[in-house]
């Protein structure tokens, strides 16, 4: 079944996303939304779930990096966890697309201008996130002291020889430090950010070698297609229970962390450790099933 993949160009959890379709050469679909809510066509797949990026697999919808690459592991292609690190590999991602994300966003976003940004998307990140314009140009320079170390420390990491984090395969771990300096890199005011990663010994190289696995085969889908998708086939059985004190079956709110966005809302038929999923009725549509990972997320009684 190919993934269908709800994105926009410039955001670097999705070519975090684009990147594992390369290294696993995977045929996808690319379904453009828009960088600020509303995003109708996705979230009436996820329920309310508005961030950058979302993975449909026929009815089954993946929400965030982490509940995407464990779902794309199960397709054809390379291992996103290749031994020795195996799941280490998400451990690094967390560090990466955690803290250090928002490190990357200060060393690539803390030079534009608020007429950069546009009064649209500035609106939209002061009303989810909070964000603060005027505080992130200020902290801009302790951020982008804090993104290079994630630079150096990959770098050290690099100095034996070895092609990726882990060895010669590259991994989950690889690709969430790639999108964050391929985020730096991309917005011109933050060049001078983008260089000094760059200049430390091999990470060049490296990033050359991840970009090099390109994004797979990319075709546009519409919404009505990746509708049609959902309806095609009944998400796939769940492995994995629910644990105290939430109850099988009962209606669940998931939200994130450290966002004001609207929870999706739905029967929760997992809720452990290895990630949440709730099951809702599709207006005029199928029942999919909506993946989120345990890390992040908050469950509540809906
Ligand atoms: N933990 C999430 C983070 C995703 C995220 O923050 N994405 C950004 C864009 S790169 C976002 O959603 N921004 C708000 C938006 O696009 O509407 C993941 O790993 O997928």
């Amino acid at each position: 079944m190919r993934p269908i993949l709800y994105h926009y160009e410039a955001s670097p959890f999705a070519e975090l996303v684009r990147a594992a379709f390369g290294v696993k050469g995977l045929a996808w679909g690319s379904l453009i939304v828009p960088n600020i809510l509303p995003k109708p066509d996705q979230t009436r797949l996820t329920g309310a779930y508005g961030r950058t990026p979302v993975v449909q697999l026929g009815a089954d919808i993946y929400c965030d990096t982490g509940a995407i690459l464990p779902a794309l592991e199960g397709l054809p292609g390379a291992s996103l966890y290749p031994a020795p690190l195996g799941p280490l590999h998400r451990m690094v991602a967390s560090w990466a697309n955690g803290p250090q994300f928002f490190a990357h966003v200060g060393a690539a976003m803390g030079g534009m201008t608020p007429e950069m940004m546009g009064e649209a998307f500035i609106k939209d990140r002061q009303a989810r996130f909070g964000m603060d314009i005027p505080a992130l140009g200020k902290a801009a320079p302790h951020l982008a002291g804090q993104a290079l170390v994630a630079a150096r420390w990959l770098s050290d990491t690099l100095a034996d020889g070895r092609a990726f984090i882990g060895g010669n395969a590259p991994g989950a771990g690889d690709l969430a430090l790639y999108s964050n300096i391929w985020f730096v890199k991309a917005v011109p005011t933050a060049a001078a950010n983008a260089a000094a990663m760059l200049a430390m010994p091999h990470v060049a190289d490296w990033f050359a070698r991840i970009a090099g696995f390109g994004h797979g085969t990319r075709h546009e889908v519409s919404a009505d297609e990746a509708l049609a998708a959902a309806r095609a086939a009944p998400p796939a059985p769940i492995t994995g229970g629910v644990d105290a004190p939430h109850v099988a079956g009962m209606m669940a709110a998931v939200s994130q962390e450290g966002t004001k966005d609207a929870p999706s809302i739905g029967r929760l038929l997992r809720c452990d450790s290895s990630g949440i999923t709730i099951a809702r009725e599709v207006e005029d549509g199928p029942t999919v099933h909506v993946h989120f990972p345990r890390l992040g997320q908050v469950v509540m009684p809906a």
